[in-house]
């Protein structure tokens, strides 16, 4: 390995690296650190053929030159276009041209990343804070720089073989009688299904650990029940806990100091969904390892999975700031406002969540550091803490990450849309998020705000069926979004029991890329160095065997693919094999039903397909043919 390691100043130890490193004795000159403003500024030359890869979660193309991003977690439900930041901090990149170089930017607060955008030919990176570790990584081409790096980071997080099932989310099926009737609605069909979720509303006003008993009068029996049938329920746990007197879970917190103190030093409080809560400090073992042992109580009664969420934190305001807008406006009641002053007191409600100033009054490791310093560490180190909980073999995904949480659990990309768009905003993070160490991803198959229609939720299963995670999921309020909710449910049949085919091919895929460091999704770029591959945006290279190149566009029957070398163009729907060609190098025009999986074998490669199965637990993984 090729690596050096820059360290500026007194960096916070994120536990991103787990190898120890010699410190190089000089920075290079293309870092400057300005004390003064405590920043530190890099800069780096771009070729005008440089193609930037990498940044994990994030907006934009596979190459992500051209554009500014921020690594900064946040709760944003709208992933429109020209927004920086997403749940996930992943601060590695790598500039791929004449000379191909790696870079990891070991810093837990927030950074600026403009890669060519002002200039378009230069990075300016700006990283908010004197201390900070960098990771240059020079190997040969970029899959030895993302091996390289993904050994120093750790190995990543595997799920069990049911988790590659096909899954059921909705904000919210409230109850037992709501679950019932999805799972019949899925029997009916004759649809596989492998786990239903529970948002929410499964809790006691949104208190953590809590089960809603009028919803589930006998859960631990209804757990068990639902398991018989081959079906798991999976829990949501968020972050923060109601502050509520008598509440043990609360009480425990407070008394142990296990929850973050504001500037004052009491504890900090802010309002999620439970209403005023208190925060565990995940970055303290103790309180790490008692949150953890928390969801004991839940997997006692047989859960075996559970999604993190809310962890960036999401703040959605806290009673301070909340006076002061309302002390703000109060000064202009009866007033006739001109248009600056009416819009400043709006903002003064709308800015009021996920608010800096919270984050500056919200301090850790008993009042030492403060969270907005460290904030992209929260989700990361809450997954650690559960993770290290939970019994082995226990799913487990979280919404805000940061490099090194790969190691506990896998992610989802949070609240996209069903916007079509967003088909390829999914397609595209996930090579950027397999550089990073996550394998275990997935988006919210068919948008989870607005409305999805039949055919969009085909498309993007058709895409889903690649994707480690799938998992269908929508906001509340939208139209169901079930595979039976729309009319002929034999469509969605089909490209479901696609998914249990690939099973054993995908599951050894995911689990050999976790135990060699390697990346299960490709750009073309990485394999093949023509001008076409190397600007491909819309394809991925799965393994050494595949290539998919999905529809994402509405009212297409079809779409032009480029092949970089001869390969087998195949169409899977439910179990037949409709379409199977041999495709010569070059640009093709290709034909997909909107009851079919398309993809392509590369040269000289086979990929096994076992039978499908209504659920993994029902699942013959013997090989019935390849392909
Ligand atoms: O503020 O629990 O991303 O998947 O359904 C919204 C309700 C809170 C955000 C998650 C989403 C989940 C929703 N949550």
């Amino acid at each position: 390995m090729n690596i050096q390691k820059f360290r500026i100043g007194k960096p916070f130890n994120t536990e991103a690296v787990i190898l120890d490193f010699p410190i190089e004795s000089a920075v290079p000159e293309y870092i400057r650190v300005d004390n003064e403003e405590g920043k530190i500024y890099i800069s780096l030359p771009l070729d005008s053929q440089d193609i930037i890869y990498g940044l994990g979660e994030q907006m934009g193309g596979i190459n992500k030159r051209g554009r500014k991003y921020r690594s900064f977690c946040s709760d944003d439900p709208y992933h429109t276009e020209e927004k920086e930041a997403l749940y996930g901090a992943h601060n590695f990149f790598i500039i791929s041209g004449k000379t191909t170089v790696g870079y990891f930017i070991d810093f837990p607060g927030q950074i600026h990343w403009d890669m060519g955008f002002m200039e378009e030919d230069k990075i300016s990176i700006t990283i908010d804070g004197t201390n900070a570790d960098i990771y240059v990584i020079s190997g040969n081409g970029e899959n030895e720089i993302v091996k390289d790096f993904r050994t120093i980071i750790g190995t990543s997080y595997m799920p069990p073989m049911w988790a590659f099932g096909y899954q059921q989310s909705r904000w919210s099926y409230p109850d037992k009688n709501e679950i019932n009737r999805i799972i019949e609605g899925y029997e009916k069909a004759g649809i596989p299904l492998d786990t239903v979720y529970l948002d929410i509303d499964y809790m006691d006003n949104f208190k953590d650990f809590t089960i809603n008993q009028k919803a589930f009068p006998d859960f631990e029996k209804y757990v068990a029940e639902l398991k018989e049938k081959g079906i798991r329920l999976i829990p949501i746990i968020d972050a923060g806990i109601k502050w509520e007197k008598g509440f043990d879970v609360y009480e425990e917190g407070a008394k142990n100091n296990y929850f973050c103190k504001d500037r004052k030093g009491n504890d900090f409080k802010a309002a999620v969904w439970p209403g005023i809560c208190c925060f565990p400090d995940y970055l303290k073992a103790d309180a790490r390892r008692w949150f953890g042992d928390k969801f004991l109580t839940l997997t006692k009664k047989g859960i075996q999975g559970f999604w993190i969420d809310m962890n960036e934190p999401a703040l959605f305001y806290s009673k301070e700031k909340y006076q002061e807008a309302v002390d703000y406006v109060k000064e202009y009641s009866g007033e006739d406002l001109n248009c600056w002053e009416f819009f400043s007191s709006r903002d003064k409600f709308t800015q009021l969540s996920n608010n800096n100033e919270d984050y500056k009054n919200m301090m850790h490791l008993d009042g030492t550091v403060c969270h907005y310093d460290v904030h992209n560490l929260y989700g990361y180190m809450m997954t650690k803490g559960v993770c290290e909980s939970l019994p082995k073999d226990t799913l487990l995904f979280s919404r805000a990450s940061y490099i090194g949480s790969h190691r506990y659990g896998g992610i989802w990309t949070g609240d996209n849309a069903s916007w079509w768009s967003h088909i390829l905003l999914n397609l595209r993070m996930l090579p950027s998020l397999n550089m990073c160490g996550y394998l275990y991803i997935g988006a919210d198959c068919g948008g989870f705000n607005n409305n999805a229609s039949r055919e969009l939720l085909l498309r993007w299963m058709q895409l889903s069926v690649f994707t480690p995670l799938f998992r269908n999921h929508s906001a509340l309020g939208t139209r169901s979004q079930e595979a039976f909710a729309f009319g002929n449910s034999e469509d969605f049949k089909k490209v479901i029991e696609v998914r249990y085919r690939l099973i054993p091919y995908l599951y050894s895929l995911v689990k050999k890329c976790a135990e060699n460091n390697e990346m299960m999704f490709k750009p073309l770029g990485f394999e093949f160095k023509d001008k076409l591959s190397l600007e491909c945006d819309d394809q991925l290279l799965i393994g050494d065997e595949i290539m998919i190149a999905p529809i994402y566009q509405q009212n297409k029957t079809g779409r032009t693919v480029y092949l970089p070398e001869e390969m087998t163009f195949v169409k899977l729907s439910g179990s037949d094999v409709t379409h199977k060609e041999t495709l010569k190098k070059g640009i093709h025009y290709i034909d997909v039903a909107i009851d079919e999986v398309p993809f392509f074998v590369r040269k000289d490669k086979k990929v096994p397909l076992c039978n499908p199965a209504k659920n993994v637990d029902n699942l013959d993984i013997t090989i019935a043919e390849y392909i």
